[in-house]
């Protein structure tokens, strides 16, 4: 399996993302290390130079799995369930802009926290009812492009819309379109699903991308998550993806990255 590492194209408030700031510093950084990937963080497509990023990357020999989209929602607001019908259409509208950036770079559109919060005066099922309706547009826009979307399970802290993989397959059930898949995350994971392996069992052919993060959401390896199990059962599905590191920058983001390949490596199993 390969490996990558979230980072961010323009500066973010969300934690988890280690590497923020210059952008070929920080991919010449995670290619001497060894990551084959960079999972890039884009708020708007439309702030980014997408050819500079590539050349970037085509120079350090990184691809990108996957794009994260969440910055939308932490710096501007914007999600599928919003009682504003404006502020679902531009988050509609959002992730259709990503579809020729993920295109290009043959990734992955991420649906984390896109996918929003139950607002006060709306039900779990009408929000629900929008979330199904943007992301089968959202398919919909992105299938001819030959570019798949994977929406991530986040813990009950952050949502209170879909927490677990049992969520996500029934999510999957209601959207009805085959480029509709999940991202599994372990810090997730660990804090909502009564197995980790029995639940990547469960999504199968399902899993689109793979987060890890220890059970403290420090890099893996640090904490009490069974990773050898875990990637094992991984490996097991068929999943020839990425295994992309988002996790804490402690002690500090150059150490976490480090520590978090030279573990992964050494209990991976090579395909
Ligand atoms: C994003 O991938 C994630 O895991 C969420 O916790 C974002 O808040
Ligand atoms: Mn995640």
């Amino acid at each position: 399996m390969k490996l990558s590492i979230v980072l961010s194209t323009q500066q973010a408030k969300f934690s988890a993302v280690a590497f923020k700031g210059d952008l070929e510093t920080n991919v010449a950084k995670i290619a001497a290390w060894g990551y084959d990937g960079v999972e890039l963080a884009i708020r708007d497509p439309k702030l980014i130079d997408v050819a500079e990023i590539q050349a970037v990357l085509d120079k350090h020999g990184l691809t990108v799995p996957a794009i994260g989209t969440g910055q939308a929602w932490g710096e501007e607001g914007l999600s599928f369930p919003d009682p504003d019908p404006a502020v679902r259409a531009a988050a509609i509208q959002r992730v259709k802009n990503h579809v020729p950036v993920a295109a290009q770079f043959d990734a992955v559109i991420i649906i984390g926290l896109l996918r929003g919060i139950v607002r006060p005066g709306v039900s779990q099922a009408q929000a629900l009812a929008w979330v199904v309706e943007a992301l089968q547009a959202c398919s919909r826009a992105a299938a001819p492009h030959g570019v798949r979307l994977a929406l991530e399970p986040i813990n009950r802290y952050e949502t209170t819309l879909i927490n677990n993989v049992a969520d996500g397959l029934d999510l999957i059930a209601r959207v009805g379109a085959d480029n509709f898949g999940l991202l599994l995350d372990t810090f997730h994971m660990n804090i909502e699903d009564a197995s980790i392996e029995e639940s990547i069992r469960a999504a199968g052919d399902r899993i689109f991308h793979f987060h890890v993060a220890d059970s403290n959401r420090w890099y893996p390896g640090a904490g009490h998550i069974d990773f050898r199990s875990v990637l094992d059962a991984l490996f097991e599905t068929g999943y020839d993806g990425f295994v992309s590191g988002e996790f804490m920058p402690e002690p500090d983001a150059d150490t976490a990255a480090q520590e978090a390949i030279a573990y992964l490596r050494s209990i991976m199993r090579q395909t």
